[in-house]
């Protein structure tokens, strides 16, 4: 039966939501707000209200939303030339190639749209170092992976996620990962064996519940990385590019990763465009024909991409996040409410972990959204909160206000 486009257009989020729920597939449960404008860390429903975002879309508008800067690049590349396949050559992907290079001191860099096109990405190309470079036998190769963990939702990558609903009626999976209890030293080095390509792990575990590994495990997982001549690949599409309070979340653990995935916030949250960042001796491996993507390195993305870059710099968000953060924590802390059981995370990537007598955290993600903030619960207990990087003390304040009111409700 066709879509009856005669109906009249929706007016009150009523309206849209009714729209959304009969014509769109039901994978989400979003809270019941309906967006229609965003700038800096505001956003306004159709009715005029206005929200704190406090998810960033899951950190990928670090930026903070409809950057000019960076929907300025948007614009302008827009009218120049936005596709051209990989057929030929651009003159925006060079550029975008010696700046994400230059400021994150890689060698060689493979642009794709999604970060689980990255993560597929660079399972392809751990396997085939593997077998060209390391002598691992065909078919052999092993990943290690961490339970807990969230890197996209393709078929390949769920089949290694421990979430039961992230595989639920989607089988058979890809084989040739093997899981250990994120945080289990002991399981991390059992698992390394002669056919280990590499680590695929989040250096601060997003989704997982804003799960910060204990110390010492990451600076262990790269020496035995050394020593077995395993890559290290650190998942940095949520953690990355200033979230934590560091450009990569892997300097808080003063290690550097073979290949660095990011996503999310390098456009700004204007265009989908992610990167695998890598040493030459892995990236290398691949010769034309191995991978791609039709907008795999688009112009269009790569102008966005340079653009949200300078934007993460000049405006030093980096450096924000990693004042604000710390302040917005000890602040959550003082709030003193008998619902939180811990307040953790690292700079603006920050976790509130309820007691389970709370009865979850939902209740208070939609009592926050009535006070004007929009957040986001994981794992049923856990509110995360993570502002886009541009925030002032003046608005954590603002939204600490209305958060102690909500964390001291009954
Ligand atoms: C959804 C979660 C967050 C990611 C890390 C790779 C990807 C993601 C560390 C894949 C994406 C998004 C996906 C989005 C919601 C959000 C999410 F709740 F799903 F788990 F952030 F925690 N690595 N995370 O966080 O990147 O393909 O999405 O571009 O699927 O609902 P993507």
């Amino acid at each position: 039966m066709p879509t009856d486009l005669k109906m009249p257009d929706p007016v009150t989020t009523a309206d849209y939501i009714a729209l959304e729920d009969d014509l769109g597939a039901h994978n989400y449960h979003p809270l019941d707000v309906v967006i229609a404008r965003g700038k800096g860390i505001w956003l306004w429903d159709v009715e005029g209200n206005r929200y704190m975002d406090c998810l960033s879309a899951y950190s990928a508008v670090n930026q903070g939303h409809c950057h000019p800067k960076i929907v300025g690049a948007l614009v302008e590349q827009a009218q120049k030339l936005t596709l051209t396949s990989r057929a030929f050559r651009n003159d925006q992907l060079g550029l975008f190639y010696r700046e994400v290079c230059a400021l994150t001191n890689s060698h060689m860099v493979l642009p794709m749209n999604s970060g689980a096109e990255a993560v597929e990405t660079v399972i392809k190309a751990v396997r085939k170092w593997g077998y060209e470079k390391k002598g691992i036998p065909a078919n052999q190769a092993e990943i290690i992976v961490t339970s807990n963990n969230f890197h996209g939702r393709t078929i390949t990558i769920v089949g290694f996620s421990s979430e039961q609903q992230y595989q639920r009626g989607f089988g058979p999976f890809t084989p040739g990962f093997r899981m250990v209890p994120f945080g289990d030293m002991a399981a991390m080095e059992a698992a390394f064996n002669e056919n280990t390509v590499a680590v695929l792990i989040e250096p601060i575990q997003g989704e997982g519940g804003i799960v910060i590994p204990p110390a010492g495990y990451l600076p262990r997982i790269r020496q035995l990385c050394d020593e077995q001549r395993v890559v290290l690949v650190l998942d940095e599409i949520q953690t990355g590019l200033g979230r934590t309070g560091k450009f990569f979340a892997e300097e808080h653990e003063g290690i550097v990763s073979d290949i660095t995935l990011i996503g999310k916030a390098l456009s700004g949250g204007v265009y989908p465009i992610s990167a695998v960042l890598s040493n030459k001796e892995v990236l290398g491996v691949f010769s034309p024909g191995d991978h791609g993507s039709t907008y795999g390195g688009n112009p269009l993305a790569c102008a966005v991409a340079r653009a949200a870059l300078k934007v993460l710099v000049d405006e030093r968000l980096v450096e924000n996040a990693a004042v604000l953060g710390p302040y917005f924590m000890e602040q959550l802390r003082a709030i003193g409410s008998p619902h939180v059981k811990e307040v953790r995370g690292r700079g603006l990537m920050i976790g509130v972990e309820l007691h389970p007598e709370a009865r979850g955290a939902r209740r208070f993600c939609e009592a926050l959204m009535r006070r004007g903030i929009l957040c986001k619960e994981t794992h049923m207990y856990i509110i995360r909160f993570a502002p886009p990087l541009v925030i002032t003390r003046e608005e954590v304040d603002w939204a600490l206000e209305r958060i102690g009111e909500v964390l001291r409700m009954e």
